[in-house]
Order: structure tokens, then C-alpha cells, then sequence
């Protein structure tokens, strides 16, 4: 009999949602619907938005495409492109501790739990008044909100005081939006008449764009006095999105084509870049990145397919087929009002599948309507949200993360050194930024093999019936004998550089200095205390998911009693820190 499944058993069913369950709306559906929701709100409020959605669509569907001669069986409804393309991240800024501990429950509703502690007061010249965390489904999250609140105590007293009347005038959370969410946590959940009105609060109000804003004085103040942050919070009335950001399956095709689109890229030089990145797809889209991208087929369904070429031929065709349909009406983004785009991607080099590369157009500047004191209004401008697009890969072990770091402050320099290199020869460009991120593998048995990735397994068929015959623990060994399949970890979660640098070039300000008498620290127990809740830290949750996949296909193919004892007893104690699904 197994030593390890009453313990894996009993881990498993720890922390399940409970009896409740069943009678109410599942909660990872009403995420799915708050998203669907949030999404077209976001749509109406942003052109931009709305008619960039359209050519993520566009791109991630000649993806698909070339996916499908390169993987012969690989199969994607339009349904399922949908579904894929319907995950979101969102930001939003929040000015009250009282207000962040509404949104923390706000978000419980939907199943999703705070992940991380993001200190945005201790990232150098980049720092803002500002602590986050970003709520999220602990098991195979599609959404999340980047969630900051901020630190009064770092201003001076003056500044704080003015800041602190200002926010503490208003109420975004209606009496109705508290009421379900005392319900829903008292009832264990809410029935979907009662969850439909709390996504409308959340669309109609919570997360709404007004326009509107009070204290034109006061704004203007802290913008200039180099606190455009604490005015982009203190002076709205809402905890309204600055971006909603969607998932790219091809992030250098989707930003060339938004550029191409924006008049920013002629179309000899748009058919160059669209060929090359699909082109690279050949290298790129190996089995395990097909998986990082369609979460519906499983690993087992993709190890079937045979591979494909795909040809000068086809890749011609289908950059036709693209240059086609980017020029009709729907998606001439030139005629939108916009700032541009900006001019390089951030995060790793496009061969160095880790952690995650995102882009934007910049902010917009949008009008808004302030109202004073004296009940006075003033019709200016305000400039804040922007039009993010992200792609993930892997997540990263603490060594592969240290090595990431490593290369990309070096990486960042010597863009640095030269930042007009990117619009001056786009080739050179990517050559210098990839150089120093040689040292990671480019694929995925590589970065699992050095250490640097998280990863799942499986057992197979094959494995389950050598049963008896295994003589060895060592996990490449059973993945080579076919007896276990590995997937990728994809990460979930954000990085404190890039969502600071996000902070810096979408207020248009590099940081803020503390002026307070003495800087304040700020701790993740700060922010639990905020929230009343604890926040959950996603490197034990990537261990704890490798560790129980581990587990359970040692379990499967029977060779648990092989393992050395202190072996067992720390993966079971890794294992016990897997995040719990919650419904
Ligand atoms: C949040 C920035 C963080 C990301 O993708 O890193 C973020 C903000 O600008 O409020 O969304
Ligand atoms: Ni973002």
C-alpha cells in the first residue's frame, strides 16, 4: 500500500470551497463573467481598446495558423480563440486602506486571492508612493488586477493632510456593492441574479471611467510638486482601470501590426517584421510552448501531433492574407486619437521564454471635467491610461529569477546607451538587447535542466503500465523513458522593474522622492494588515504545484517507496503549499 496517498489525498482536499458550493454561481464562471463585463466597459470607454482587441484577435488567429502546419493535428476553434483571447490583467490605484480592504473582498467573491507583495516604494529612481498586490485564482488564473494603494505617510505632513481630505470625501463602494459582498461572504457565495448586480456595480461604477474629477488646484499642485501619482488617485472618483491588458501568442507580430496599423511602420517594412516573427514560430513553438498558450488541450493531446513544415510559400501567403486584412476600415487606428507606441518591448529577449514580455501604446489624454470646492468647474485633460499587450512564458525558479534579474539590468543598459537604436535598425537592436540573456536556455528541457523554470508531471499510459519495472526516481530519466510527460509552469504573476517602469512612463514621471521626515518601509504584513487577509507568496505556490505533480506521478507509477525518507518528507511538506482550487 502507498505511504504517500492518504497524505496527498488529505492535501488535495484541504481548503476546497466547502459545502456550500453548488447552490451559488460558481465563482471562477462569475470571474469569467466580470472580465466579459469589464472588457466591453473598457471597449466603450476606449476606442483604442476596442479596435487593438480586433487586431490581437487578428494576429493570434494567423498564429493559430501557422501553429496548425507546424503541429498536424492541432486543432482551435474560433470559440476556443476566443476563450484564450478573453484573458485579462487589469490596473487600478486605490487611495484608502479602507477601500483597498473592500476590494480585497470584492475580489474574494470571485474567487480571486491577493498574490504577492509589490513594493513599489524600493525600486530605485523608479520608486512611487505605492504598495500592490495582484489579485488572482491561485490554480490556472486567466485574470488578475494589479492592485496599489498609496502611502500617504511618505508625503509630508502638509501634502498628506490635503491628499488624505480629498480621498476621504468619497465612497466608491455603494451601499447596495457592500451589502452583496456581505451576503456572498456570509452565504458562502452568491446566486447569479445577485452576482450579475455586483458585476454591474463593479462595471457601472467601481472600475467605471466618470471623467470626472474635483480640486483642479489641488491636482495641479501635486502634478507639478512631482506627485502626479497621488493626484491620478486622489482627484478621481472611482478606482477606474488605467489598462486592461490581453494576452498575445506573438508578441513581436502583434506589435508590428499595431504599428503598421498606427501609420507608425510602412508596409514593406510591416511584411519584413511579420514574416520574421512568424518565421521564428518555426524554432519557437515548440510542443510546450503550444501548451503555455492553449490551455485547453493537454499535454497528452499535443504530444500526438506530428510535426509540419511550413514553407517560404505558406509564410508569404499568409503575411498577404494579414497585410489584407489590417487594411480595412475597422482597424485603421491612425484615425483614432492616439499618442504612438512605444518603442520596445520589456522584459526578456524574444528567444528567453521566462516570465513575461509586455507592450503598449501610450496614454491617451482624455478630457475630464473638474469640479472645485467652490462648486466651480474646469474642463482640462488628463493622461494616464494606456494599451498594455502581454505574453507569458515560464515561471522561474529563485535561481532563474536571480540570473533574469542579472541579465536584464544589463540589457537595460546598453539600450539605455543608445535609445534610439530601436527606430534607427530595429535588428541591431534585438541583437544587442539578446546578447546578455545568452546564458539562459531557449527551451523549455534546457531551463528545467539548469534549474531556472518550474515545472508540472504526469504520468502516461506507458509509465502507469510499467508499474512494478521502474527502477529510478530521477524525473529526466522517466520523462526519457516516456513513462512521465513534463509542462511548463506558466507564470502568473507580475515584476516589480517592468510595473514600475509602467508607473514611470505612463505618468510621464520617473519616481517620487519620499518627502517625508524619514522614509517609511513598508511590509507585506502592512499590507495583510490592510487587507485583512493574508497574501499568498507565489514561489511556494510554483513549488508546491511542482512538488505535488511530483507526488502524485511518483504515486501513479508506484515508485513513491523509492524514495529516500527525507526526500518524501520535504516534497510532502513542498507539496502542502499548492494553491487550492476555490469555486
Ligand atoms: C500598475 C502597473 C502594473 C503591470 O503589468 O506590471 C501592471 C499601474 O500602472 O497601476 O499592470
Ligand atoms: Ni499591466
Amino acid at each position: 500500500m502507498s505511504t504517500i496517498s492518504p497524505s496527498v489525498k488529505s492535501i488535495a482536499s484541504a481548503g476546497a470551497s466547502g459545502g456550500a458550493a453548488g447552490a451559488y454561481a460558481d465563482k471562477v464562471k462569475m470571474q469569467h463573467r466580470l472580465f466579459g463585463e469589464l472588457s466591453a466597459m473598457f471597449a466603450r470607454e476606449v476606442p483604442m481598446y476596442d479596435r487593438a482587441l480586433v487586431i490581437n484577435r487578428v494576429c493570434n488567429t494567423l498564429v493559430c495558423d501557422a501553429i496548425k502546419v507546424l503541429h498536424q493535428g492541432f486543432e482551435v476553434s474560433e470559440e476556443q480563440i476566443e476563450r484564450t483571447s478573453g484573458e485579462r490583467h487589469g490596473a487600478i490605484r486605490i487611495g484608502r486602506p479602507d477601500e483597498y480592504r473592500w476590494i480585497g473582498r470584492f475580489f474574494a467573491q470571485f474567487a480571486m486571492e491577493p498574490h504577492n507583495f509589490y513594493d513599489m516604494t524600493d525600486v530605485g529612481s523608479k520608486s512611487q508612493p505605492i504598495i500592490a498586490t495582484a489579485f488572482r485564482s491561485g490554480v490556472n488564473p486567466e485574470h488578475r488586477v494589479f492592485s496599489s494603494v498609496l502611502m500617504t505617510d511618505y508625503f509630508a505632513p502638509e501634502t498628506r493632510a490635503r491628499i488624505e481630505a480629498l480621498v476621504g470625501q468619497r465612497q466608491v463602494f455603494s451601499e447596495l456593492a457592500r451589502e452583496l459582498i456581505e451576503k456572498g461572504e456570509r452565504q458562502g457565495g452568491l446566486d447569479w441574479a445577485d452576482a450579475d448586480r455586483l458585476i454591474a456595480e463593479g462595471t457601472g461604477r467601481i472600475f467605471k471611467w466618470t471623467g470626472k474629477a474635483r480640486d483642479h488646484a489641488l491636482y495641479k499642485e501635486l502634478c507639478d510638486g512631482g506627485f502626479k501619482i497621488a493626484a491620478d488617485i486622489a482627484c478621481f472618483e472611482s478606482h477606474h482601470l488605467n489598462h486592461l491588458t490581453p494576452n498575445t501568442f506573438c508578441m513581436d507580430l502583434y506589435t508590428s501590426a499595431m504599428k503598421f496599423c498606427l501609420g507608425e511602420m510602412d508596409e514593406a517594412h510591416f511584411r519584413m517584421r511579420a514574416m520574421r516573427a512568424i518565421g521564428r514560430l518555426r524554432t519557437f513553438a515548440d510542443k510546450h510552448s503550444v501548451r503555455l498558450s492553449f490551455r485547453h488541450l493537454s499535454t497528452e493531446e499535443i504530444a500526438g501531433f506530428t510535426p509540419g513544415t511550413l514553407s517560404d510559400g505558406d509564410l508569404n501567403a499568409m503575411v498577404d492574407r494579414l497585410v489584407a486584412r489590417l487594411g480595412e476600415a475597422d482597424v485603421r487606428l491612425s484615425e483614432v486619437k492616439h499618442a504612438g507606441f512605444k518603442d520596445f518591448t520589456e522584459g526578456p529577449s524574444e528567444d528567453t521564454p521566462v516570465l513575461l514580455r509586455q507592450d503598449a501604446y501610450k496614454a491617451l489624454t482624455e478630457p475630464v471635467t473638474f469640479t472645485n470646492p467652490d462648486g466651480a468647474t474646469v474642463q482640462t485633460t488628463h493622461t494616464a491610461r494606456f494599451g498594455e499587450i502581454e505574453q507569458r512564458f515560464y515561471a522561474t525558479t529563485p535561481k532563474g529569477r536571480e540570473l533574469y534579474d542579472r541579465c536584464l539590468a544589463i540589457a537595460d543598459a546598453a539600450r539605455e546607451k543608445d535609445a534610439s537604436l530601436p527606430k534607427r535598425d530595429f535588428d541591431a537592436y534585438e541583437k544587442l538587447y539578446a546578447a546578455p540573456f545568452a546564458p539562459f536556455p531557449k527551451t523549455l528541457d534546457g531551463l528545467v535542466e539548469h534549474g531556472l523554470v518550474r515545472a508540472r508531471y504526469a504520468s502516461t499510459a506507458k509509465g502507469i503500465s510499467a508499474r512494478g519495472s521502474i527502477k529510478t526516481t530521477d524525473m529526466f530519466e522517466l520523462v526519457k523513458l516516456g513513462y512521465v510527460r513534463m509542462e511548463g509552469l506558466r507564470y502568473e504573476d507580475f515584476l516589480p522593474v517592468s510595473a514600475a517602469g509602467i508607473f514611470a512612463s505612463n505618468l510621464n514621471q520617473y519616481g517620487t522622492k519620499s518627502t517625508a521626515a524619514t522614509k517609511p518601509t513598508y511590509t507585506k504584513a502592512m499590507l495583510e494588515e490592510i487587507l485583512g487577509r493574508p497574501i499568498i507568496d507565489t514561489d511556494s505556490a510554483y513549488r508546491g504545484l511542482e512538488a505535488e505533480s511530483r507526488l502524485r506521478a511518483y504515486e501513479d507509477l508506484g515508485i513513491e517507496a523509492q524514495l529516500p525518507e527525507a526526500e518524501l518528507a520535504e516534497l510532502l511538506s513542498t507539496a502542502a503549499q499548492s494553491p487550492r482550487e476555490v469555486r
